[in-house]
């Protein structure tokens, strides 16, 4: 069985501290906690930051501030965000990325998200793929629902990102797939060839889905983007604490957590350079 990448998602654009007073906001509170997920045994750190009244930004220079910050302290692998919140337009999403980070984020297609709508049509698509390669960032696939898998076999056969692509399945926000088994195994078998996938189950599903990807030799995202409970009715301590949960049971599966180092190797990061 080969180690799993646990990526750890620990700010996200939609929890409030009024929901999870844990949540890291403040540029410092982020790079704790990052660094504390990474010390539990998470290989990627997905990142989305805030501005000084705690709402959701892009802007470029906290951005900067944050994967510095990180790197300062660790090797952890940084992936900032392009999805942002769904109120966000185009140019403002993109600017996460003037830090250059290890990776980014790339969703494949459009979905309705709750009551709003996460908006990627094909134009803006392709204007993020484009960019991320100019810039020679790999990024990770965020799959919200079935469709956009082939949509991002179809950038690939655009030469807008290059084999092996790395997705993620987010299951289960109202609106997107379902959190279910028969899905994921649907998911895994539409992929291309030499594709990597993690999964991110939204809410209860986080543990349950993760142990199962686990299982099926794929990689799993937890963190408060996702989930902010340890389990049904107590909140979670930390973004640590639910790695760490994680990490466990991987042990268990004989699954052990990859380093950042090991990461970079199985998802090719250096391929642009
Ligand atoms: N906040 C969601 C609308 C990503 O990070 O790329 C989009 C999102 C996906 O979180
Ligand atoms: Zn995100």
């Amino acid at each position: 069985m080969q180690p799993v990448i646990i990526t750890a998602a620990i700010v996200g654009a939609e929890v409030t501290k009024a929901q999870q007073p844990n949540l890291p906001t403040t540029p410092q509170e982020i790079i704790e906690a990052a660094v504390d997920c990474y010390k539990a045994g998470a290989a990627i750190i997905h990142i989305h930051v805030r501005d000084a009244e705690g709402n959701p930004t892009q802007d470029a220079g906290i951005f900067r501030e944050v994967v510095e910050g990180i790197r300062a302290l660790c090797d952890v692998i940084t992936q900032v965000s392009t999805g942002g919140a769904i109120w966000m337009s185009a140019d403002e999403r993109l600017q996460s990325i003037e830090c250059r980070p290890d990776m980014a984020t790339l969703t494949t297609g459009t979905v309705n998200f709750g009551e709003g709508v996460f908006m990627n049509n094909r134009g803006l698509v392709e204007t993020f793929a484009g960019r991320l390669l100019d810039y020679g960032i790999v990024p990770e696939i965020e799959i919200f629902d079935t469709g956009m898998v082939d949509e991002a076999t179809r950038l690939r056969d655009m030469g807008l990102i290059t084999d092996p692509i790395h997705f993620d399945f987010v299951m289960g926000v109202p609106g997107g797939m379902r959190a279910d088994a028969a899905t994921l195994v649907h998911l895994v078998r539409s992929l291309p060839a030499e594709s990597t996938w993690s999964v991110a189950g939204i809410g209860r599903h986080e543990t349950t889905l993760g142990t199962l990807a686990l299982a099926m030799d794929g990689h799993v995202r937890v963190g408060f983007e996702d989930n902010i409970f340890y389990r049904r009715g107590q909140l979670a301590q930390s973004n640590a604490e639910l790695v760490a949960r994680i990490v466990r049971i991987a042990q268990e599966l004989d699954r052990p957590a990859a380093t950042p180092s090991e990461a970079r190797e199985m998802l090719e990061l250096d391929r642009y350079k």
